[in-house]
């Protein structure tokens, strides 16, 4: 069975209490409720991890290659445009990386417009709400 890693970054522990025009009214436990869901019908396996400091994410992404997973779903929030770690952590393994961010980034403020980690990611999802993480799974599934 395929494995995933589902990986969040600063603030998205937040979704569903604040900003709902933005992100939405559900909250991060219904996300992960709705790619279990997802993860169920496709017949593959995903673990979570949602975390506020970089280093921690760096440290998941790593131990995702070291536990041989099949791919990351990233949504890195702000770090996506700032973190040249992060960044270096995705070239630094070869499972492949979907960023998603449930905005569309690009009709957002400029300085969301430059994704650092997107870069050198597979694939980037930008502004498909919380179905981003459902069309990523679906493609590292197949
Ligand atoms: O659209 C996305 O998914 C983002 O990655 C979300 C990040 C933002 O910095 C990126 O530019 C785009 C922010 C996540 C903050 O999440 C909150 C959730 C609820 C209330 C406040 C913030």
């Amino acid at each position: 069975m395929k494995r995933f890693l589902i990986l969040n970054g600063p603030n998205l522990n937040r979704l569903g209490k604040r900003e709902p025009g933005t992100y939405g009214a559900q909250t991060l436990a219904e996300l992960e409720a709705m790619i279990r869901a997802e993860a169920a019908a496709l017949g593959v396996d995903v673990r979570f991890c949602q975390s506020n400091h970089e280093g921690v994410l760096v440290d998941a992404i790593h131990e995702a290659e070291d536990d041989a997973l099949d791919g990351i779903v990233f949504n890195p929030a702000a770090y996506t445009h700032t973190s040249v770690a992060l960044r270096d952590a995705i070239s630094a393994v070869k499972l492949p990386v979907v960023e998603v961010h449930i905005s569309n980034v690009h009709s957002r403020e400029e300085f969301r417009h430059r994704t650092l980690t997107g870069a050198v990611s597979r694939a980037v999802i930008s502004g498909l709400g919380f179905e981003g993480y459902l069309a990523a799974l679906r493609f590292l599934a197949k």
